[in-house]
């Protein structure tokens, strides 16, 4: 057993909480007028939920650190939205196939990031679909109009920007090579940094990362993209 205090192994506190991700130095994409969330994989066929519908599901409030798999960690975050499993009871589960079991769970931002878990980890309590943090709306560095978050494993399976879902009966192919293979779960107090190589040992390589990662982040934080023209 590991005892959830102070910070995971290998990880260490940065001041604040830093924009960073695959989308360097680019803007946050622009919110959709009416934005939704596509739900697909084994579903008897494909549902939009419109983001308007969220605040008519029971809310949730978590208190988390946030951890990337680079090495950095922010501490004492505050969430607000839906629980993962709230809304996979309400809005999932009754658009199924009687008897399908489903084992991992795609989710995808509108900037192309994407992610998949196993349906536990991302049932797990204290797995959000979060609308708010430290009291106001997401902002366009941090996910708006909406992010998943799952503080127990590292920040890549906190989807920013979620716009789709996927509930799937057998794990996907692999897109990534084997230098970037995520680890299948990404458990932080596991140290499951690295689909194929100990946490412990790509620690130096994935902290060296991080200044670069966090200069362009930072450079498109506080912006957003242009809408997309109406189609
Ligand atoms: N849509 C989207 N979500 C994303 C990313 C991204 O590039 N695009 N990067 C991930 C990574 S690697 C991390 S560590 C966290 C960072 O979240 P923050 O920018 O709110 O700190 O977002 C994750 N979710
Ligand atoms: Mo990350």
């Amino acid at each position: 057993m590991h005892e959830e205090r102070g910070l995971p192994p290998g990880q260490r506190q940065v001041e604040g909480f830093p924009r960073f991700g695959a989308h360097l130095a680019r803007p946050a994409p622009a919110v959709p007028a009416h934005p939704v969330i596509e739900l697909g994989g084994a579903l008897s066929e494909p549902v939009e939920f419109p983001l308007s519908q969220l605040p008519g599901l029971p809310r949730t409030e978590i208190a988390a650190d946030f951890h990337c798999v680079a090495g950095w960690s922010a501490t004492g975050l505050r969430w607000e939205g839906v629980s993962f499993a709230t809304f996979y009871r309400a809005v999932v589960e009754p658009a199924l196939p009687p008897g399908t079991a489903i084992t991992h769970v795609v989710c995808r931002g509108l900037d192309g990031w994407r992610s998949v878990q196993t349906v536990e980890d991302a049932m797990a309590d204290d797995v959000l679909l979060a609308e708010h943090l430290d009291g106001r709306p997401l902002d366009g560095d941090h996910g708006a109009p909406v992010r998943l978050v799952s503080p127990r494993q590292y920040g890549h399976f906190s989807v920013k920007h979620l716009c789709g879902i996927d509930v799937l009966t057998a794990a996907p192919a692999c897109t990534e090579g084997p230098l970037l293979r995520p680890h299948p779960r990404g458990r932080v107090w596991e140290e499951e940094r690295h689909g194929l190589v100990p946490g412990r040992l790509v620690r130096p390589v994935y902290r060296a990362l991080i200044a670069p990662i966090r200069a362009l982040s930072a450079r498109g934080a506080g912006r957003t993209a242009a809408p997309a023209p109406p189609r």
